[in-house]
């Protein structure tokens, strides 16, 4: 067991070097959750349970139509996209969740962007598919001195990115789809590279109001979406984020 633990520590240590990445750890206030490790979970039998749903690895997804650009992918059992995790955070509307990347590759440089959907059953059976279920909760791109959320703000502070659960939201159950977009390769399509998570939470609060309008995943992003195709190192002037404006 040891032995194999070590192996594990080196084979992630491994991958981490070599780039790309994912997110380990969410906090909502003094509760950690370890989020779903691609390198070590897979080889635990039983498997660790996360509220984070399965990925197969650190890489990205680089075409937008598939189904893999929802929760980076993972086919099961005939199940598009990926599967459900069995258990899911509980967080207060209003609070904020801080979501712990993986050391990120300086070149890697992107937004990062924060969709919910509003599960209509029991979030460790819910899988979204093809539909419009999604609003934007939270986005950062490119400050107006040249600072990208991805690398620059996200190393600023140590690898965390934190976001609000809106504070208006009403109760129940949520997936939050969170991503970088890797614009280092961008200049054409496909180029851009998608990394998301799915963290699945229920949502507690008095808030009583939902969003009227949706994009799906596939769907929100496409070749000529603004952002998506991007020459990040010949543009100078503001960065566009792709999708939908933040739900207020
Ligand atoms: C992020 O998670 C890693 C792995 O659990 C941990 O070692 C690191 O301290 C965490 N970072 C912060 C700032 O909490
Ligand atoms: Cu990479």
């Amino acid at each position: 067991m040891f032995k194999l633990a070590l192996a594990l520590s080196l084979l992630s240590a491994l991958v981490s070097v070599r780039g790309h990445g994912y997110v380990q750890e969410v906090t909502s206030g003094s509760t950690k959750y370890t989020g779903y490790l691609p390198y070590q979970d897979p080889y635990y039998n039983p498997p660790p349970q996360r509220i984070i749903r399965k990925i197969p690895g650190n890489g990205p997804v680089t075409d937008l139509a598939s189904i893999d650009v929802q929760c980076n992918g993972w086919s099961e059992g005939g199940t598009p996209g990926s599967a459900p995790a069995p258990i899911y955070a509980t967080v207060a509307a209003g609070s904020s969740l801080a979501l712990n990347w993986t050391a990120w590759p300086d070149s890697h440089i992107g937004p990062m962007i924060t969709y919910m959907a509003r599960a209509p059953s029991d979030i460790t059976k819910w899988n979204p598919g093809t539909s419009a279920v999604w609003f934007k909760v939270h986005e950062l791109g490119k400050t107006s001195d040249g600072k990208w959320a991805a690398t620059d703000l996200l190393t600023a502070s140590k690898s965390i990115y934190t976001f609000t659960i809106p504070s208006k939201l009403k109760a129940g159950q949520y997936l939050i789809r969170h991503e970088i977009i890797a614009l280092h390769a961008a200049y054409t399509y496909p180029g851009a590279q998608v990394y998301p998570s799915c963290i699945q939470v229920q949502v507690t609060g008095s808030g009583t109001s939902l969003p009227t309008s949706f994009v799906s995943f596939p769907g929100a992003y496409t070749a000529s979406t603004p952002g998506i195709v991007y020459d990040a190192y010949t543009n100078t002037g503001a960065y566009p984020i792709p999708g939908p404006a933040v739900w207020s």
